[in-house]
C-alpha cells in the first residue's frame, strides 16, 4: 500500500529502461494532426486476403461493430510507461474473422492518415488484448490521440499501433514500416528492449 491508501504498482510492471508517467498523457506523433472527415472515412483491408475483395467499413459500419474493453500499460520507446490504460474498441481478432488474410500471408502493414504506417507479425493481432480503440478512459479518443481509431498492441512499444488508423495490409513476406525504416527495432518487444534497428539480430527483420 502507498501513503493514499492504494496498490503501489510493482516495479516488475516496467520493462527494462522504462519509467513511470505520471500527469497528463503525453501526445507524440510525426506529422500534423488529420481531420477526420466522417463522409470519407473508410476503413480498408487489403493485401493478401482469403477473398478478393478484401473488407471495407464505412465509419458508421465500423462503429457498429462489437467491443471489448481492455486495460494495459503503454510503453513509449522514448521510454515511459503509463500503466492500466482503459481503452475499448473492436478487437483486431474480429477485424481479422470478419475479413480473413490468405493462407501464405504472414505479416500486416497497418495504414494511418499521411501515410504513416507499422508492419506486424500475423500473430500480434491474434491476441486476445489487441483493440482497434475508438475510446480511452470511458470517453472518445481526442484527436491528438488519434481520433477516431486507433491501435493499441500491449506487448509492443505503442510507435506499433497507429493513430487515425484506416486499414491493414496482408504481406505475405514482411515489409518494414515508417518508423521501421528510420532506426527502429522491425518487432519492438519492450520486454527485450527492442528500441533499435542496430539491435536486431538475423531474422527480426528485412534486410535495411
Ligand atoms: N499515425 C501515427 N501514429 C502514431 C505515431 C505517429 O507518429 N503517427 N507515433 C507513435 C508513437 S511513437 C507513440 S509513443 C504513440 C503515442 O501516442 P499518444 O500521442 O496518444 O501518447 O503513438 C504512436 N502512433
Ligand atoms: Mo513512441
Amino acid at each position: 500500500m502507498d501513503a493514499e491508501g492504494g496498490t503501489a504498482p510493482s516495479a516488475d510492471r516496467l520493462p527494462p529502461g522504462q519509467r513511470m508517467q505520471r500527469g497528463e498523457w503525453p501526445v507524440l506523433h510525426y506529422g500534423p494532426v488529420p481531420r477526420f472527415k466522417p463522409a470519407t472515412w473508410d476503413f480498408r483491408v487489403t493485401g493478401a486476403t482469403a477473398e478478393e475483395q478484401g473488407g471495407i467499413w464505412f465509419h458508421d459500419q465500423f462503429a457498429a461493430l462489437p467491443t471489448i474493453d481492455v486495460v494495459a500499460d503503454f510503453h513509449c520507446v522514448t521510454k515511459f510507461t503509463m500503466l492500466d490504460a482503459p481503452w475499448r474498441g473492436v478487437a483486431a481478432r474480429t477485424v481479422l474473422d470478419l475479413a480473413p488474410p490468405a493462407p501464405e500471408a504472414t505479416h500486416v502493414t497497418v495504414w494511418a492518415e499521411y501515410g504513416y504506417s507499422a508492419n506486424l507479425r500475423l500473430e500480434d493481432l491474434l491476441r486476445d488484448d489487441v483493440v482497434f480503440a475508438t475510446h480511452h478512459d470511458g470517453a472518445p479518443l481526442t484527436p491528438e490521440h488519434g481520433f477516431p481509431l486507433r491501435l493499441i498492441l500491449p506487448h509492443l512499444y505503442a510507435w506499433k499501433g497507429p493513430k487515425w488508423v484506416r486499414g491493414i495490409e496482408y504481406l505475405t513476406a514482411d515489409r518494414r514500416g515508417f518508423w521501421e525504416e528510420r532506426g527502429y527495432h522491425n518487432i519492438g518487444d519492450p520486454w527485450k528492449e527492442q528500441r533499435y534497428s542496430y539491435q536486431e539480430d538475423p531474422g527480426d527483420g528485412p534486410p535495411l
